[in-house]
């Protein structure tokens, strides 16, 4: 063996690096000094969005641009430690979108997944791929990457509903695609009910092949969920970090509804007082139903319907509520389980 050489001293590795910046290279030891990296530290921060104080913006925004012109009257939901990053966690988008009576948001595809929950009015629609998913409170509808569609609402009211795309991730895949359609509303040509009546009553056409591994039940209404909770509730006691839990599947693959997202609803029993809990996947959370409270870190964030909260990856928090509630929530779970990097962590009190 040869002696080990002599340490070169400061300025020897500082001529050093810049020679190695000129040859675009960098040095690991150097890149990676007083970094901890023992686990995931998401440098995104904990937030909340209350309905009651963007509702009044969403208005504004109704009266200063329409629908058709603005393409989606969206307001995006910003991760106060991103700014005008557009994004709610590191992976995923959310934003509240407006549809005033008599308005179109025209038809377009694009490689981004996108969730829909819908929190205020009724008689407002989606259309994916030629079949239309009407909208009331609490329904969860999927537009499947690259599914045409567009929204119309023919009611005589505001609708207003959560989008939660999955824009930052295939932004940083390099994988964004988008098409205009030619028409503002692309043709109907199956009947309402189609995709549940034959998709999500246990069955399936024999032979049928998934397309993009997103689920062909594209809208799952409210009612039939929020009863799959209570027989759950009536069933099985609550979890101590979830209290009753329930993700909404691809019933073709009993997997999650989409390859990059999934949602879930939960019933969080009054008095439910949870467990500390954390996962790798970052979530974005809707209330429906009921006042809680989650705890990340030792911060506390108060929630009530409407309103829209973020928990950061790998973030260890806790939610509770004094109220039955029921949150719906949003993470890119399925990702980090298809390249094996999902972890949870529970920290429930009897062990
Ligand atoms: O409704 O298609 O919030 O394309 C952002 C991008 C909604 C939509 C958003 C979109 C949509």
């Amino acid at each position: 063996m040869n002696e080990a050489a002599p340490r070169a001293d400061d300025a020897d590795q500082t001529a050093f690096q810049q020679r190695l910046g000129a040859l675009n290279l960098g040095a690991l030891w150097v890149g990676r000094r007083g970094v901890d990296l023992s686990q995931p530290k998401s440098p995104a921060a904990p937030a909340l969005w209350r309905y009651g104080d963007i509702r009044p913006s969403l208005e504004e925004a109704g009266r200063l641009i329409r629908a058709e012109e603005a393409f989606r009257r969206v307001l995006v939901m910003e991760n106060p430690a991103f700014p005008g990053e557009m994004r709610a966690t590191q992976t995923l988008y959310a934003g509240l979108q407006l549809v005033l009576p008599g308005e179109i948001a025209p038809c377009h595809r694009h490689s981004q997944t996108a969730f829909r929950f819908v929190l205020e009015g009724e008689g407002a629609f989606t259309s994916v791929d030629g079949e239309r998913a009407w909208m009331r409170r609490g329904d969860f509808i999927v537009t499947p990457c690259w599914s045409w569609h567009d929204h119309a609402n023919e009611s005589d009211g505001p609708v207003v509903w959560l989008d939660v795309l999955d824009t930052p991730l295939v932004g940083f895949l390099d994988t964004v695609f988008r098409e205009s359609h030619d028409r503002p509303r692309q043709t109907i040509d199956r009947p309402d009910g189609m995709s549940p009546a034959r998709f999500g009553a246990g069955m399936l056409p024999v032979g049928y092949e998934g397309s993009r591994g997103a689920s062909p039940v594209f809208s799952y209404p409210y009612g039939r969920s929020r009863a799959a909770l209570a027989a759950l509730a009536r069933s099985t006691p609550p979890d101590a970090c979830h209290g009753l839990k329930m993700a909404y599947v691809n019933p073709a693959t009993g997997g999650p509804a989409t390859p990059t997202m999934g949602a879930c609803l939960q019933l969080l029993p009054a008095g439910f007082d949870g467990a500390d809990y954390r996962a790798t996947d970052s979530a974005v959370y809707a209330a429906v139903e009921g006042r809680g409270r989650v705890r990340i870190g030792d911060e506390t964030i108060e929630w009530g319907p409407n309103d829209v909260f973020v928990v950061p990856g790998w973030r260890r928090h806790a939610l509770a509520a004094d109220e039955d509630a029921v949150l719906f929530s949003v993470s890119e779970r399925p990702v980090h389980e298809a390249l094996g990097l999902w972890r949870e962590e529970r920290f429930d009190r009897q062990g």
